[in-house]
């Protein structure tokens, strides 16, 4: 689960404490392994993306004591924790940046990808970062360009020079040795780029006044074969922890080819890319469309690999509010109950929806989905003990909140739990999708004794009917609406209210 805790400082920042008063609940959940996006030491220009000190805990956050005693507290539990690796780039204020850009005599000078002017003058060539405009930036000390794949303030590391791989790997090392569980890699396919620096391919709609990153053909600055060697690298040193095993998750947006490469084919890479093809849904996605997701991605899934779930994270709008808060029951239905690793961006498992952020007070467009958690009815939901949380609390907090819902034996809650409760009692392996149409979606799932059958209406209205080739019964093990667990359903004759879902134990 990807987590955020509340803020135990009164400043209206969750912090590190913060998340250690909550373990309680994320144990009483089910949840295994939780993940932290960076808490590292940074002038916050990209919310904490850009790093000015990999191995130390920024202020706004805690100290390194907050993070040793949430550590412990995490494995007391028999909770594993992930931590956010961020090797693309650095802050424009990391001592290894400052140090380069000082003069081209520098040591550092090769750590950075430098440039000189084009030969007319201006920018080298027309790469464009992530967030738009040149992906180069002009330094006047040094009369050269640096570039980067995303803020002019988040210089890309040059990880082709041997010196950056090592430093890069002690800082895995630092974490590692603190017993750190693993990592979530970010910003992958932009690790290396063409030394060659040539233009690249343009399509029809690009405008060279204002350059989009989606209207290029990025094949110098993404997905370079080179990237793989480096992510072996960090595989491989992890594959020294042993006891116990640490786990490398990668975070690829790229086309499912691209990203299911970085399962790193005969050689090892990450245990799993994350799996993406949910963030595309929304309101209109029918049955047909979320069958489609599921079956294209195990489609391209390599032999033998793991696959997983992701229905949102920081840089989406919340699944509840594309798809319609009425359907966040299903859709934990659907993610917990598909084979592999789920993943669970905080607030999912009580129907969190973005949050309404006033333009005028608005930092980042990625603000509403970023709102703070909801812990209850109170003031702020909870989750500050100042006056203001860093980002307003959406306006449902009064109703959907985790203290109302822990009371409320029919919440979206308390069925995240029984979901968790289901899976970790079952252990199915088996996958097999029964029946698809524009309403419905259904795939059974077996284990060594038993065989489940998952059914979602994604529809806009009730449905009444049978499955393709399925007879005989069911009992209900897990009723989204949490009212008919143990009703006995004939497969010839099942009603489903909107947006239910069922999980039944075929009988
Ligand atoms: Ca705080
Ligand atoms: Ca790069």
């Amino acid at each position: 689960m990807v987590v955020e805790g509340l803020d135990s400082s009164g400043d209206g920042n969750g912090d590190l404490r913060g998340i250690m008063n909550r373990l309680d609940y994320f144990e009483y959940l089910g949840i295994k392994i939780l993940y932290l996006s960076p808490i590292f030491k940074s002038p916050m220009v990209d919310n904490g993306y850009d790093i000015s000190d990999f191995t130390d805990i920024d202020p706004l956050f805690g100290d390194m004591n907050d993070f040793d005693e949430l550590l412990k507290a995490i494995h007391i539990r028999d909770m594993k924790l992930v931590l956010d690796f961020v090797p693309n780039h650095t802050s424009d204020e990391h001592p290894w940046f400052l140090e380069s850009r000082c003069s081209r005599q520098s040591p550092k000078r090769d750590w950075y990808v430098w440039s000189d002017p084009s030969p007319g003058g201006g920018v080298p060539n027309n790469w464009v970062s992530v967030f738009g405009g040149s992906a180069w930036s002009y330094d006047a000390t040094t009369g050269q360009y640096y570039l980067h794949q995303f803020c002019p303030e988040q210089p890309d590391l040059n990880l082709r020079n041997t010196e950056v791989r090592q430093a890069l790997k002690e800082v895995l090392m630092f974490w590692l040795n603190k017993g750190v569980d693993g990592f979530r890699v970010d910003a992958v396919p932009h690790l290396v780029e063409d030394s060659r620096f040539l233009d690249e391919p343009t399509k029809p709609e690009y405008d060279p006044l204002r350059p989009n990153y989606d209207h290029m053909e990025h094949i110098y600055t993404k997905n370079l074969e080179d990237n793989h060697k480096i992510v072996q690298e960090w595989r491989s040193l992890l594959d020294q922890y042993k006891l116990p095993y640490r786990i490398l998750i990668g975070e690829i947006m790229a086309d499912l080819p691209d990203v299911m490469k970085y399962y790193g084919g005969r050689y090892s890479e990450f245990d799993f890319p994350f799996n993406f093809g949910f963030l595309g849904l929304n309101e209109s996605s029918t049955a047909q469309d979320v069958y489609k997701v599921i079956s294209d991605y195990l489609g391209a899934l390599p032999k033998g690999k793991w696959p997983n779930w992701v229905l949102g994270n920081h840089d989406v709008s919340r699944i509840g509010t594309k798809v319609g808060h009425e359907y966040s029951r299903s859709l934990n239905v659907l993610l917990l109950t598909l084979p592999g690793t789920a993943v669970t961006y905080y607030g999912e498992e009580i129907g969190m929806t973005d949050a309404e952020v006033p333009l005028k007070t608005s930092k980042d467009f990625r603000d509403p989905q970023r709102s703070p958690m909801q812990w209850c009815s109170k003031e702020n939901a909870g989750f500050t003990t100042g006056m203001k949380p860093w980002l307003p609390v959406a306006e449902n907090f009064k109703t959907v909140n985790v203290e109302e819902q822990m009371a409320d034996a029919t919440s979206a809650l308390q069925l995240y739990r029984e979901l968790l409760r289901l899976r970790s009692l079952s252990q199915c392996l088996g996958f097999k999708i029964v029946h698809v149409d524009t309403s419905i979606l259904a795939y059974t799932r077996s284990a060594k004794y038993c065989k489940f059958l998952i059914i979602v209406n994604f529809g806009q209205e009730s449905w009444t009917g049978s499955l393709n080739n399925m007879s005989g019964s069911g009992i209900v093990e897990v009723d989204s609406e949490m009212k008919i667990r143990g009703a006995h359903i004939l497969f010839d004759n099942i009603k489903l209210n909107k947006a239910q879902a069922l999980v039944l134990k075929i009988q």
